[in-house]
């Protein structure tokens, strides 16, 4: 399917929630959108699609979506997704976190869910800081870079959250932005039809926090920020100084593996025989 945008808005999102509580210009709605249209294009039953998260800016996001949704416990997001793929492997589980959520207090479960290659989609808003709780710094906030927590500059080095879901075990890995919305699309597509774990990285843009406390300009600008330093990994491979000080983005890791809950059920029915 490639549904149009108020058919898309109709046949998705619960209207009667909206206006949502993003502030203008946040880049979360754009992803939010991705996400739905990636779902949209591969034709996916409503009914079969679970959408989970935790708390945060970026975790209201299945508020305003029409699927069964989940809106968890901070960091926990992974644990109830796991539950509901071992409950039903039928289903599609798409889990939407941010970044504080998935690699501060949620990290040993994103470790431990990609370790596994359980088969669910996940997707993290990083937008370098902590946004709804009021600016603090996370694990993704460049060195150096100021946060609330933080006004001295932060002196903690960041995690690169797709290096870490690769080492720990994810099967289907890319990095895309809220700028380059059609290729976070296109992962996110790639992801659902990859039988484990898989993990997206959406860069988003929290001009409030982030943007303010570090001077980046207004919304325009953060966007001329990720167009003119983002360098898709196809360029990266053919030419590597094209890569240099830039942000990867695209298809970075594909391997498969046997998945979580198929090698479960062999278990449980060699002992059932
Ligand atoms: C157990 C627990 N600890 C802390 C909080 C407070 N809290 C709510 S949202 C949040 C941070 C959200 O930041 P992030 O995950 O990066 O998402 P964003 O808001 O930036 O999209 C925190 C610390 C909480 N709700 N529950
Ligand atoms: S605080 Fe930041 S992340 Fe939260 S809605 Fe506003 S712009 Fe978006």
């Amino acid at each position: 399917m490639n549904t149009n945008c108020s058919d898309i808005t109709q046949n998705y999102y619960r209207v009667d929630k909206l206006p949502h509580i993003w502030c203008p210009g946040c880049g979360h709605g754009t992803l939010v959108n991705t996400v739905v249209r990636a779902i949209d294009k591969l034709g996916l039953n409503k009914d079969e699609v679970v959408i989970v998260s935790g708390i945060g800016c970026s975790s209201r996001a299945p508020g305003y979506l029409d699927f069964n949704t989940l809106h968890t416990t901070h960091g926990r997001a992974l644990a109830f997704a796991t539950g509901i793929k071992h409950a039903n492997p039928k289903l599609h589980v798409i889990v939407i976190m941010g970044d504080g959520d998935s690699s501060a207090i949620g990290g040993n479960h994103l470790i431990h869910a990609a370790r596994r290659n359980i088969d669910i989609t996940t997707i993290v808003f990083n937008n370098n800081i902590y946004g709804m709780t009021g600016g603090q710094y996370s694990p993704t906030t460049p060195y150096g870079d100021f946060a609330t927590t933080a006004p001295y500059g932060n002196i903690d080095k960041p995690f690169d959250l797709c290096n870490l879901a690769k080492g720990a075990g994810a099967t289907y890995v890319g990095r895309g932005t809220a700028y380059h919305a059609p290729l976070m699309q296109k992962l996110i597509e790639n992801g659902l039809q990859n039988k484990g774990f898989s993990f997206i990285e959406g860069i988003s843009l929290c001009p409030t926090y982030y943007g303010r406390k570090n001077k980046k300009g207004d919304v325009v600008n953060m966007h001329n920020f990720l167009k003119d330093n983002c360098v898709d990994k196809k360029v990266v491979d053919k030419v590597p100084e094209k890569g240099e000080n830039k942000i990867i983005i695209g298809e970075l890791y594909k391997e498969p593996k046997p998945e979580y809950t198929e090698s479960y059920k062999v278990i449980i029915d060699k002992f059932q025989e």
